[in-house]
């Protein structure tokens, strides 16, 4: 393991090293999907201790191979002091696709060595609080043994990140579904807002013009969904929707983005915060115009947001 082997704090004393490592694994799934992994840790008063980003791409000259190993020392040989740990993995679009927090400490004189998992049940729960990780596909006590109870020493921001891949169009329609009448979406380079390409809709009384994505989400947590919306002659309005999905796979719930951009506009940006509803597991961002309302006119969209709050 390269990289990753960084001192909590500068070891004092010359007996038995007291150290706690701290052993990363991860499931098949997360291996195969994650490009790097970044490591933060953070002691009571010390602040940010640690952060540092390895690669993780499997089969690159300098990926760092599972199990990986964080040794943590204690400032001043305290074995009173404890530590939160977050280690998180982007994907190879940048994504937060897996997080796992541990709350630990030193024992005197003593190695420890503690487990801390990137399970597979986790992929895109990347949402627990600062005393929590995931485990199994739910929210847990980071707190290991012997530290149970300890609560979080310190605070870890999670990697702020737009759940959305592309929103902002420069691998043109790369991941994004579109409506069954798709006639009027196309990328263009000419109206754009950020990057080089932007989603241009064509209204059509004939269907809904609508391109969207799914992420995945937690229910009752708040989401920032927003975006740039620029419009010429539509008349029923150009708009960013949520449609929220139940573990059924059952659409129950939608919302708007902030109010439709209507007639003809400039770059205009919309935004919300929107609540996850209790039930829902995953949530589709949509953006364009409604037959019924829309008989004609031209959309554009770019930079769209879809993030945990
Ligand atoms: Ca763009």
């Amino acid at each position: 393991m390269r990289g990753l082997v960084l001192a909590l704090m500068v070891l004092a004393g010359c007996d038995a090293p007291t150290e706690t490592i701290v052993i990363v694994d991860a499931g098949l799934v997360v291996r195969a999907s994650l490009a790097s992994i970044r490591a933060r840790a953070c002691g009571a008063g010390l602040g940010v201790v640690l952060d540092t980003t390895v690669n993780v791409r499997a089969g690159t000259p300098d990926a760092t191979a599972f199990p990986m190993r964080i040794p943590l020392y204690p400032q001043d040989d305290d074995a009173g002091r404890t530590f939160a740990l977050l280690v998180e993995g982007t994907d190879d679009a940048g994504r937060t696709v897996i997080a796992a927090r541990i709350i630990g400490g030193f024992e005197h004189g003593k190695h420890l060595e503690l487990a801390l998992a990137l399970d597979d049940a986790c992929m895109d729960h990347t949402g627990c609080n600062m005393e929590q990780t995931c485990h199994g596909g739910s929210c847990e006590p980071a707190a290991v043994a012997p530290f149970e109870g300890v609560g979080a020493p310190c605070e870890l921001t999670p990697i702020d990140t737009d759940l959305l891949v592309n929103p902002g169009f420069e691998q043109d329609l790369t991941s994004w579904w579109q409506s069954p009448d798709s006639s009027g979406n196309r990328i263009v380079t000419t109206t754009v807002h950020g990057g080089a390409k932007a989603l241009e809709v064509a209204s059509s009384p004939a269907g809904d013009r609508n391109v969207g994505q799914h992420v995945s989400v937690i229910a009752a947590s708040p989401y920032r969904v927003s975006g740039w919306i620029s419009t010429n002659g539509v008349a029923g309005g150009a708009r960013i929707y949520v449609s929220w999905q139940d573990a059924a796979g059952a659409w129950f719930q939608n919302d708007v983005a902030g109010a439709a951009v209507t007639g003809t506009s400039g770059w205009i940006e919309r935004t919300a915060t929107l609540t996850a509803p209790t039930g829902a597991v995953g949530a589709a961002l949509g953006v364009g115009t409604h037959a019924e309302v829309d008989s004609a006119g031209t959309a554009w969209f770019d930079d769209l947001v879809f993030r945990r709050e």
